[in-house]
């Protein structure tokens, strides 16, 4: 076990600096390594300490997911149920009306959720697309909820159009470090993915970044990924840790799972290594007990997917959750 005092403190992402000397300090993977070797107590411990300074920690934030276009997906993602490299079930739809996706937003808000999450089953975005997501974002905007659409591979000029039309963020995930991200995705480069981080950063719409673990990847390849989003710079202002669904007919099927320990793990190296950013107990929610995500909670994550369904796979009720929340003494951010 690495001891907590040989952690250095000084290795903040750039978004957390608080002095101007620290913008510099960079999360070498071996550092993030030693904080995943730390006892399971000292480690929950830094990360609560880390949360408390920039968070209240008792209060959620809800973001409510939509499909708009699902399946039928020419990306070969070895986790997904959406690739139409697969034979997993899932029926291929066209993009959903306007109407359809306002009603959605709405009744996600009535529900108590304070952002939409917008995801399509795209490489990415065509040219007569652009209009019609466009309208979405503004449409789901005036209801009063922050937005957020995830489309795929964006250039800059549709990073612009989507800042234009007033999205809030857009998520795209580094999902794993290069050399792990090689063996499950053929179709896209870990560069794609990079320079559309970069697109949507400098049209000025908010990061959302993260990744999925439970694929097989070892522990190193996991500080590896962190390392890789907490030296983003600026650092994502939302990061979701997945915890892989296996879905029967995707290559992933069958993996060893996780030990939900090191799921925990995970979630506190995202708190200390990115302290302002929302860190998102994101997909896999359904598989866990309750207490599991007390300890996600506890190790940090602030945020989660909220509504029975996430894209094509099933998310806890509600109802459920709300319990949840009443049981752990949560409030939600309004
Ligand atoms: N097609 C777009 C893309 O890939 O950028 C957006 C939708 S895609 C489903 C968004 C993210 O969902 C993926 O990057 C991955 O992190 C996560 N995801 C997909 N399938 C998953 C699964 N079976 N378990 C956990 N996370 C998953
Ligand atoms: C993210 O990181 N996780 C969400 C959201 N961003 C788009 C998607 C999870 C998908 C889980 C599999 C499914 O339901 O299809
Ligand atoms: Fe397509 Fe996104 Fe699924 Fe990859 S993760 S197959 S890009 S929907």
């Amino acid at each position: 076990m690495t001891s907590i005092s040989t952690i250095p403190l000084s290795a903040v992402c750039a978004t957390a600096a608080r002095a101007p000397a620290l913008t510099e300090a960079r999360w070498l993977s071996a550092d993030v390594e030693a904080l995943f070797a730390l006892s399971l107590m000292d480690l929950l411990f830094r990360a609560q300490q880390v949360h408390r300074e920039h968070f209240d920690a008792n209060e959620l934030q809800l973001s409510t997911l939509l499909s708009i276009k699902t399946g039928g997906c020419p990306e070969d993602c070895g986790y997904c149920p959406q690739s139409a490299h697969f034979d997993t079930g899932v029926e291929a739809s066209k993009l959903m009306p306007l109407q359809e996706v306002v009603e959605a937003a709405r009744a996600a808000k009535a529900q108590g959720a304070t952002r939409f999450c917008m995801g399509a089953a795209w490489r990415s975005p065509k040219a007569r697309d652009m209009e019609r997501v466009a309208e979405m974002v503004r449409e789901v905007k005036a209801l009063g909820l922050e937005t957020c659409m995830t489309l795929g591979l964006l250039d800059a000029e549709q990073a612009q159009a989507l800042d234009a039309a007033g999205l809030d963020y857009y998520n795209h995930n580094l999902d794993s470090v290069p050399e792990f991200y090689r063996q499950i995705i053929g179709t896209r480069s870990y560069q794609d993915r990079l320079d559309t981080l970069a697109h949507v950063r400098h049209a000025g719409i908010k990061v959302c970044c993260g990744g999925i673990v439970g694929m097989g990847e070892s522990r190193a390849q996991r500080a590896g990924l962190i390392a890789q989003l907490a030296n983003l710079d600026p650092c994502p202002e939302s990061v979701p840790i997945n915890n892989l669904v296996q879905v029967e007919g995707t290559p992933l099927a069958g993996v060893e799972p996780l030990d939900p320990f090191e799921f925990v793990r995970t979630i506190a190296v995202a708190r200390i290594t990115m302290p302002r950013a929302m860190v998102r107990l994101s997909a896999g929610r359904e598989q866990m007990d309750e207490a599991l995500q007390a300890l996600c909670f506890a190790a940090g994550a602030n945020s989660i997917f909220y509504g029975d369904k996430l894209l094509t796979t099933s998310n806890p009720q509600t109802a459920r959750d709300r319990a949840l929340f009443e049981r752990l003494g949560l409030k939600t951010r309004t």
